[in-house]
């Protein structure tokens, strides 16, 4: 455990954690970060070259389909070859044991269900008391790198084959329309559907919000811990750095997911 993190915070946390009904969990690319992937905003961030703030865009898209493609078909193998850390796999196990557990993640890697299908899997082999479980798959509300949908007939389906972004001939194609098809993603700009509905009707009932690894900077997402908050109930943060969201935290960890979140929901 970090040392700067107090243990009476830990406790508090855990406390909190195990005594509501109601937990909604909100992560953001720091959670990830444990598992080799490069957060937005951070040092290696992919914002950090200024062109991938671009890129996330419908008009960076309608400008340069192929340019996207590319960029998206790296992340996706990035996202491939990276696995589910000790803090994806901890939430997983506390939504299958649990109910009332909620994760709402913004982050597209898909990792978050890779480790719900593991844990269902192991649960599957062991567990026989109480009722089967569905895995716990998280709300995606930016969508996902391993789903596309199509530009012209709105099809959205699994796509996991790798992109040829060598050309805007080779880009791939609508199974149904033979239309271009883009990533089924949430672009700035672009509406969250009804991932954010749901977010923030669970956000409501929850007496805690587990907060892990957001810089809190994109909206809408960023307000489901506000929306807690002001209908009474509590933050919890883990994050190395502060953020817009710590003054709302009844405690905030300073330190790593995979290092803190295993040790406050176990
Ligand atoms: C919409 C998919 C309207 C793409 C993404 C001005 C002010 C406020 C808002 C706006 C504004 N101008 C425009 C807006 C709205 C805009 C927005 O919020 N912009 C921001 C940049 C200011 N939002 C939108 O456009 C949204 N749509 O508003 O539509 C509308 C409504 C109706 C009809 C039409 C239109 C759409 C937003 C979705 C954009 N898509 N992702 C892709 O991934 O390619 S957002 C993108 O940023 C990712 O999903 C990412 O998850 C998300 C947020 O970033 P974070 O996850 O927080 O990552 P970040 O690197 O920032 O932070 C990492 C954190 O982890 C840090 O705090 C770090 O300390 C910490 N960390 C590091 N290591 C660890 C760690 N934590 C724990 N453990 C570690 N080891
Ligand atoms: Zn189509």
């Amino acid at each position: 455990m970090p040392d700067d993190i107090d243990p009476q915070d830990l406790e508090l946390a855990r406390d909190l954690l195990s005594a509501a009904d109601a937990v909604l969990v909100l992560t953001g690319a720091g959670i990830s970060a444990d598992s080799g992937l490069a957060t937005f905003r951070g040092a290696d961030g992919l914002w950090r070259n200024h062109r991938a703030q671009e890129l996330a865009t419908p008009e960076a898209f309608a400008r340069d389909s192929r340019l996207v493609w590319e960029w998206y078909g790296m992340r996706r193998e990035r996202a491939a070859s990276c696995e589910p850390n000790d803090a994806h796999l901890a939430l997983a196990r506390l939504a299958a044991e649990r109910d009332g557990v909620t994760i709402v993640t913004q982050n597209v890697d898909g990792l978050h269900s890779r480790a719900a299908e593991r844990v269902a899997a192991d649960r599957a082999g062991t567990v026989t008391e109480g009722p089967e479980r569905e895995p716990a798959l998280p709300l995606e509300l930016h969508g996902c790198l391993f789903r596309v949908r199509c530009t012209r007939c709105d099809e959205r389906y699994e796509h996991r084959q790798p992109i040829d972004a060598s050309s805007a001939a080779s880009l791939p194609s609508c199974r149904s329309c033979s239309s271009l098809l883009r990533p089924d993603i949430v672009w700035f700009g672009e509406p969250l559907g009804e991932a954010i509905e749901v977010a923030f009707k669970e956000a409501q009932q929850a007496e805690v919000c587990l907060v892990v690894g957001t810089s809190a900077v994109v909206q809408p997402a960023a307000s489901i811990a506000t929306v807690v908050d002001r209908a009474g109930g509590s933050v919890i943060e883990v994050n190395p750095e502060p953020t817009p969201l710590t003054p709302l935290a009844v405690v905030s960890l300073r330190g790593g997911a995979a290092e803190v979140v295993p040790s406050l929901v176990s």
